[in-house]
């Protein structure tokens, strides 16, 4: 993706969503920062295999995942963590795409920058249940997530508990768990085929962008 498509971000109007910092800005990608940036994601892919992880408890993730940043959120028998290198090939994970630094620069209020960014691929029965992130040290950065392909129902619900709502996730959209949101408990219900013709063969991808160690000098990573 050229700087000048990186530049040239606009930042839509926020929609409300009834929770105090979780915010989603619709399209706030068009359709040509969008296929620019499958084909950065696709050359993500290339150096980080997609994989399917297992639970804890041992049972099959429906999405398959992998990882770009120094860091990559894992999950297997030994449990949730962050770790440098791919869990199948063990290379180093590649480089977050700089549009993705773009985005978080201009939108997380955060002073550095993300060090981990999950990789997540939906086919059309993938889900996720109801979780919060919390297997980062640093609860003041954000969560930023970027959607592309087919239309998500993406659950929410405070981190207390209490009841849930549910917003549509669409191609290009961007949402950031932040604040009192931060640790809100949220999951996808589902995808919903048929909805953008972005990925060829249908599904969705998320880019979900954290800050899993807390930067030394509050500066730089
Ligand atoms: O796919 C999404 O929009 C959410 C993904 C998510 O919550 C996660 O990977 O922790
Ligand atoms: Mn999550």
């Amino acid at each position: 993706m050229s700087e000048d498509t990186v530049s040239n971000l606009i930042v839509p109007p926020a929609l409300n969503t009834g929770l105090e910092g979780f915010v989603v800005w619709p399209g706030l990608l068009d359709a040509n920062q969008q296929i620019a940036l499958l084909d950065d994601i696709r050359a993500v892919v290339r150096a980080a295999p997609l994989y399917r992880p297992v639970t804890p408890g041992g049972k099959a993730f429906s999405v398959r995942m992998t990882n770009c940043g120094p860091l990559g959120w894992v999950s297997d028998r030994k449990g949730y963590r962050y770790q440098p290198a791919h869990p199948e090939t063990n290379e180093p994970w590649p480089p977050i795409p700089p549009v993705l630094l773009s985005i978080w620069n201009e939108l997380s209020g955060y002073s550095a920058p993300p060090d981990a960014c999950l990789v997540n691929f939906y086919e059309d029965t993938a889900k996720m249940g109801l979780h919060q992130d919390k297997d980062e040290a640093d609860f003041t950065a954000p969560v930023l997530s970027v959607s592309l392909g087919d239309t998500a129902v993406f659950r929410y619900g405070a981190a207390e508990g209490g009841p849930t709502r549910s917003v549509r996730l669409a191609s290009g959209d961007v949402c950031i768990l932040s604040g009192p949101a931060r640790l809100a408990r949220h999951g996808i219900d589902r995808v919903i085929s048929g909805t953008s013709r972005l990925l060829p063969s249908g599904g969705r991808i998320n880019l979900t962008l954290r800050r899993a160690v807390a930067p030394s000098d509050g500066t730089s990573t």
